[in-house]
């Protein structure tokens, strides 16, 4: 059965049962009864209705139960009847969204099969921080998040990008009319489809340190209530404070009543959640506290513990920024080491810190099989470029529902296929040559040995498919390939310019120009061949391929966990 590895618990008898009438597969369009119990998060248990009055449609009955987790639902499918229980509306989507999937068309019949499903997700909230640094996605973009997230069951969307002034360098300004109109047009669109809204704001950051936000006095909190006073009055009651990539010191004022850092921010978010609590029936509060990206304990850690309000969330990174693997232990500390539930900030997909250079087309891994236990969060922070960042998005978003299911390799099929069939078809040797990661070295052993034998034929042969690959990727008609123009041309390129140098042919001022184009893949299969070759002093190889590649930020990991054999 398709993608039923997603599901946590699927029973059947391997039996179908055919339907001849309408199978009530879609919410839209349905009768009035479930419309009046739409909030049914209120019913009483043991409440039920049908969802369609059609004399033809298969008796499907709609149950609140308040035992099953968030988001999650029993799925029911016997002969006669079907029927879902779940304990939010939320539930009942994803119920009927996995009885379409199940679907088979035989003969002209519909078919199901006879089933029990219990499906939940691993955390409450799972969704998109759209939290990098340089160009944000486009509203026009953003516009299309609702059914793509929809799709996956993410149901939360942070609105963070670190280039909005109004989010940070200009915290204290309220939003124009027109960005504010498209702010609003965005929670509308989300609403839709019932994805949390997040409004994340940096008060913490200041370009000039006599600028930064004065902990002392009334003044800027002042300032920072008129601001999600702004929010508040377009429906948002779910807030980030983000004082991550910030300079925490404290000014000599605030020094003399706050002592440390910990206890200011602590106080910072204490007031804004009081606020909050004061304005709205209900609210939501995360904190990115500055030191996000560690394990353990540290004094400014401490003084959150001790002092930050109990129902305040706390942004965590993992061990490191990108951090190649999230362990249990590693989650473990980190939860006892703040005393309460942490909201995962996943940095991957992101290629900020990579400055155009890459862009990771690959499936999370490295993540342990029960994060969920720990976190109530995972949140995904993407890269600028929206298409290339839903590969990755999906095989997480897959993750976030079933984390101890979690099989990257089928993920990725499922990922790929999701941006087209043609895409994953003839794209697979140009995922495999950019396939290395912060998370993963993917090729690069296989690559090494290649060049050190200097086995030619292998060699061309190898860039002979990436390159048809990559030539095939530009022909197709989707906006992932308008985003990955630049590696794809850049990958025939390099293939050209390998023939080149196997051949002895290669002029120096040739591979001087093509190395001026820094859009690098994964693969450092050429830089090998450019070093055996010794086709660049130690001084151009630093300057053209080194530090363009960025060393170390691309291998976090080499000098951790999991050392290069
Ligand atoms: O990760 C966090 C909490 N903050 C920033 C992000 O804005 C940025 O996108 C990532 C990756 O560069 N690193 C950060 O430190």
């Amino acid at each position: 059965m398709k993608d039923t590895y997603l599901f946590r618990n699927y029973y059947s008898v391997d039996s179908y049962v055919a339907y001849t009438g309408k199978i009530p597969l879609r919410l839209d369009g349905r009768t009035i009864t479930f419309k009046m119990y739409s909030d049914f998060a209120n019913l009483l248990n043991g409440e039920f209705f049908t969802v369609s009055s059609d004399p033809d449609a298969v008796p499907t009955f709609i149950h609140y139960d308040e035992n099953i987790k968030y988001d999650g639902y029993r799925l029911d499918i016997r002969k006669n009847e079907i029927s879902i229980d779940a304990r939010n509306t939320r539930g009942v989507r994803y119920a009927i969204d996995t009885l379409n999937k199940l679907v088979v068309r035989k003969n002209g019949k519909l078919l199901l099969p006879i089933a029990l499903l219990l499906d939940y997700p691993s955390f409450e909230f799972r969704g998109i921080i759209e939290g990098y640094y340089g160009e944000p996605w486009s509203f026009q973009e953003r516009m299309t998040l609702a059914d793509f997230m929809d799709s996956l069951r993410l149901n939360t969307y942070m609105y963070a990008p670190k280039s909005d002034p109004y989010h940070r360098v200009k915290w204290h300004q309220l939003y124009p009319d027109d960005l504010f109109k498209q702010i609003i047009a965005l929670i509308n669109k989300l609403k839709e489809k019932e994805i949390n809204f997040f409004y994340c704001i940096s008060p913490g950051y200041a370009e000039n340190p006599d600028e930064r936000f004065r902990f002392l006095g009334d003044e800027d909190y002042q300032r920072l209530f008129v601001k999600l006073d702004q929010l508040i009055s377009v429906g948002v009651n779910k807030f980030g404070l983000l004082m991550d990539d910030i300079d925490y010191q404290l000014s000599p004022k605030d020094k003399l009543v706050f002592d440390r850092p910990g206890i200011a921010h602590a106080h910072l978010a204490n007031r804004i959640n009081k606020y909050l609590s004061e304005r709205l029936v209900n609210h939501t509060l995360v904190l990115c506290p500055t030191e996000y990206s560690q394990i353990g304990s540290t004094q400014y850690r401490n003084d959150l513990k001790e002092l930050l309000d109990k129902n305040i969330y706390i942004f965590w990174t993992g061990d490191n920024v990108c951090a190649e693997a999230i362990t249990e232990r590693d989650i473990k500390q980190t939860r006892a080491a703040y005393d309460r539930e942490l909201f995962i900030w996943d940095n991957f997909p992101v290629s900020d810190f990579t400055h155009g250079v890459r862009e990771y087309i690959a499936p999370i891994r490295n993540r342990a099989a029960n994060l969920g236990d720990y976190a109530i969060g995972y949140l995904i922070n993407p890269s600028n470029n929206y298409y290339i960042s839903q590969v990755a998005i999906t095989t997480m978003a897959h993750y976030a529902w079933n984390n101890a299911k979690y099989d990257q390799e089928k993920s990725f099929e499922i990922a790929l296929e999701k941006v087209g069939a043609d895409f994953r078809r003839v794209g697979r040797d140009f995922i495999a040559h950019n396939f290395p990661s912060v998370l993963s070295y993917g090729n690069i052993e296989e690559e090494k040995t290649m060049v050190e034998k200097y086995d030619k034929a292998a060699i061309n042969a190898y860039y002979r498919k990436v390159a048809a690959s990559a030539a095939e990727l530009s022909r197709l008609d989707l906006p992932i390939i308008n985003e990955l123009k630049p590696w794809l041309e850049r990958t025939i390129r390099e293939a050209e310019i390998v023939k080149k140098i196997l051949s002895d042919e290669i002029k120096p001022e040739e591979l001087r120009e093509f190395l001026a184009d820094n859009k690098f893949t994964g693969s450092e299969l050429f830089d090998f061949l450019v070093k055996k070759r010794g086709l660049l002093n130690d001084e151009e190889y630093r300057e053209l391929i080194d530090k363009r590649r960025g060393g170390r930020w691309y291998r976090v990991f080499e000098e951790k966990r999991w050392p290069v054999k």
